[in-house]
């Protein structure tokens, strides 16, 4: 009885060291991606999950997309519960809020990792993050923007020089960068130009971005930025009824309406992503680290190839976009020299 007991338990050691994983890799363990709202339509969301998901293919692991849907306050306890599971190596999630969070669950659940994308900064044991630098991609698209109002060679452009946003929300991260880099951005070009900015309140109401969009619009504004998740298809909707323009953030969204999505400023967390967990799969994911990604380091970018870019958007505002371009790439034009 005493020699079957023994041997017993030699088989479940056995069987949980080999599916523990150790620090050499974690080859083993599966991944959960936490996404705070929902998948579809959320730009930065989809290509967490996308670029979660090649990696882990690679080396055949396990990917278990949770989607915590938008009432914020509850996100903080979905992550606890996930990480209370204990089946899952690493846990990955996306948005500036989301550090914060990851930060006090993994002082709850000290063993469990934590890979926050686009996060504030804000590491802590078990916790690394990715920040973007947000300023220079709304630098980008604010220069575009100006480029369109004053432009002659547009049709939907009109006299008035008058630029909008929407946006789903106000958080630091879209007060301290996006809000000024865009405002930077434009006034680069002509200090004239005027700014309108709406704030939809959540991050789906699609109905309410098209009221907030038409007015816009009816009032002068020719072209707007959009950073509101499923809502701004609400605003494309709103851009084709009055014959102007939008403009994306983080993916390419050119071809969702082409010549009426003019162009974007994005930021590669798909690749970003697949890269982080390539490096947790091999065990060189160093935790408590906050890395910073902009254009320099090649992870913001204004994409001009695509077809529906060179179809739609005037030759000298793709040339002058072209040298804005270059000059950030090269170093030569820094917007982190402003920080001191
Ligand atoms: N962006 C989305 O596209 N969809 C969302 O549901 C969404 N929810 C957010 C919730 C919070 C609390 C915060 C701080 C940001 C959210 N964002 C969302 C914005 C996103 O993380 C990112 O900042 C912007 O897409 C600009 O890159």
């Amino acid at each position: 009885m005493r020699n079957r007991f023994l041997f017993l338990t030699a088989i479940v050691i056995t069987v949980l060291a080999a599916s523990c994983g150790d620090r050499d890799g974690n080859a083993t363990q599966s991944i959960a991606v936490f996404v705070p709202g929902v998948l579809e339509g959320s730009p930065t969301y989809e290509m967490m999950d996308q670029g979660v998901r090649v990696s882990a293919e690679k080396a055949e692991i396990e990917v278990k997309t949770v989607e915590g849907g938008f009432d914020q306050a509850s996100w903080e306890n979905q992550l606890m519960v996930l990480a209370s599971e204990g089946r899952y190596g690493l846990i990955v999630t996306s948005n500036p809020a989301m550090s914060e969070i990851a930060v006090k669950a993994a002082e709850s659940y000290p063993d469990q990792e934590f890979l926050v994308l686009d996060g504030s900064g804000l590491t802590g044991n078990g916790v690394s993050d990715l920040v973007y630098d947000h300023r220079e991609q709304a630098f980008l698209i604010g220069y575009f923007a100006a480029l369109v109002t004053e432009s002659e060679d547009l049709e939907g452009a009109n006299d008035q020089l008058k630029v909008g946003m929407i946006i789903g929300q106000e958080y630091p991260q879209m007060n301290r960068e996006i809000l000024p880099g865009y405002e930077i951005g434009m006034h680069t070009v002509n200090p004239d130009i005027k700014m309108e900015v709406r704030i939809l309140g959540n991050w789906y109401d699609a109905e309410k971005a098209r009221e907030l969009a038409s007015g816009l619009y009816q009032d002068g504004v020719d072209v707007i930025l959009t950073i509101a998740g499923g809502a701004n298809q609400g605003v494309i909707a709103a851009a084709k009824e009055n014959g102007t323009y939008v403009l994306w953030f983080d993916s390419d969204g050119t071809g969702f309406a082409p010549g009426t999505v003019l162009a974007s400023a994005v930021i590669h967390q798909d690749r970003a992503a697949a890269e982080a967990v390539e490096q947790w799969i091999n065990g060189d994911m160093e935790m408590g680290q906050s890395n910073r990604l902009g254009i320099v380091e090649g992870y913001v970018d204004f994409p001009m190839d695509g077809k529906d870019f060179r179809k739609h958007v005037p030759e000298s505002i793709a040339d002058q976009m072209a040298e804005v371009l270059e000059r950030m790439k090269s170093g030569n034009l820094s917007l982190r020299t402003l920080d001191g």
